[in-house]
């Protein structure tokens, strides 16, 4: 039996990995970070107390910072294949925690690395590097290959940028096989509260639902290549079974706006809007409603520019291009954009259509 070991198993992409690992006959280890409250809701499902018997999905606790902790993980869990996934992953807070990002993300990478080195596993021990289409930045060609040169916009990007190179360098070095994987952005029901997709599917929700008033949002002009997190980890697990290390691009080949994502979204739940003003005094309007369990007044303002969600640096347009991982992996996404919102705004209707309801005196009558 493979063991495979995650970091950032907490995260969107770790939940949705352990599942798909666990699916394939593996024994699953995750590093998860102590917090003060619990932070495994995504993972919960997996989990099995482990003094069951048949206990496939180990939790260790550790962190990306401590080199200490992360060398007795591996030497205790020996893995076959580590996937380091954590992070602080969020471009946007990097800027107010630019060293803390550098280390977790940038030496965090050499960390891992240099743990399987010492321990004498770079023969054993495969490494996949969760690399991003941050990394291009600035704009030097479209659409995005592995051959496009890098232009990092951010504090969590140029972290990143180093986690890449060291992890070609390890590979040309010591013979190891270590990858990058440049995702594009991919998102899902688990995706982060505070990443523009699903800031935009739960306010969608919660307005149609008449519990929010407004949703604030920064750059409405940027475009994305969205996929869909389960077709992103697959092709990670895939990139690690090929007979030689190299890295791939992932990436749909379409970029969408931020604004039609927008428009996309309130139109699941049957709202239709009209945009007026321009920049930061852009603001979005109800035209129709089209769903009669949603009462929206006409004219009302839902959308609305606030210019502190705006990046000193921003990355305006990221287009990938994934000829390489669809010749050489085989990897085709199973989700197009509209599935995806589709799947994220329903997760979200659900979640707050059914939230308790309590009255002024805190007694639940729903
Ligand atoms: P999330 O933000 O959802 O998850 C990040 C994970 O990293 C969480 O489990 C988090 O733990 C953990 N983490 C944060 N800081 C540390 C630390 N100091 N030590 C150990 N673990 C830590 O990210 P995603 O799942 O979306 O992304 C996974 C990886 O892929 C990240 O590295 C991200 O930068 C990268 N990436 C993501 C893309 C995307 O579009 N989603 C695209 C390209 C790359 P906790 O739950 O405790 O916060
Ligand atoms: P990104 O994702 O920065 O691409 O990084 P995010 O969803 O945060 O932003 C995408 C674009 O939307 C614009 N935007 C806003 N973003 C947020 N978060 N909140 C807003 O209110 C808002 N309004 C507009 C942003 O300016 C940006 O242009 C994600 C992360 O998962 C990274 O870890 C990963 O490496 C990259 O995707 C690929």
């Amino acid at each position: 039996m493979k063991k495979a070991l995650i970091t950032g198993v907490t995260g969107q992409d770790g939940a949705y990995l352990a599942e798909f690992l666990l699916q394939k006959g593996y024994e699953v280890h995750g590093i998860k970070r102590r917090a003060s409250l619990f932070n495994t809701d995504r993972i919960d499902h997996l989990y099995k107390d482990l003094h069951e018997t048949n206990v496939k999905f180990i939790l260790h606790y550790g962190d990306l910072s401590d080199s200490t902790n992360i060398i007795r993980i591996i030497q205790e869990v020996q893995p076959d294949e580590i996937y380091n996934l954590g992070a602080m992953s969020h471009v946007k807070v990097s800027f107010d925690e630019p060293e803390y990002t550098a280390n977790v993300d940038g030496i965090g990478t050499l960390r891992i690395l240099e743990a399987v080195r010492l321990l004498g596993l770079t023969k054993t021990c495969r490494i996949y590097q969760a690399s991003t289409s941050e990394l291009y930045g600035l704009v030097q060609e479209v659409p995005q290959s592995e051959t496009t040169p890098f232009y990092p916009r951010s504090p969590y990007a140029v972290a990143k940028l180093y986690g890449y190179w060291i992890t070609v360098n390890y590979r040309e070095a010591y013979n190891m096989y270590a990858c990058n994987g440049i995702l594009f952005n991919h998102e899902s029901p688990l995706r982060g509260e505070t990443f523009v997709t699903r800031k935009i599917t739960r306010a969608v929700s919660q307005i149609a639902l008449g519990q929010e008033e407004c949703l604030f949002l920064g750059n409405l002009d940027a475009k994305r290549d969205w996929g869909h997190a389960k077709d992103y980890i697959e092709a990670m697990w895939l990139i690690l079974q090929q007979d030689v290390a190299e890295d791939y691009v992932i990436a749909t080949g379409i970029t969408t706006t931020v604004r039609d994502f927008v428009i996309m979204a309130f139109a699941e739940v049957g709202i239709t809007l009209e945009f007026k003003g321009s920049e930061d005094k852009e603001e979005g309007f109800v035209v129709s409603c089209s769903n009669p369990e949603f009462q929206l007044e006409i004219g009302k303002k839902v959308l609305a520019v606030d210019p502190k969600y705006y990046r000193p640096t921003e990355v305006e347009l990221l287009i990938g291009d994934p000829t390489k991982s669809q010749t050489k992996l085989g990897w085709k996404p199973k989700y197009d954009l509209p599935a995806l919102v589709k799947e994220m705004v329903a997760a979200d209707l659900d979640y707050f259509q059914n939230q308790p309801v309590f009255n002024k005196a805190g007694i639940k009558i729903r």
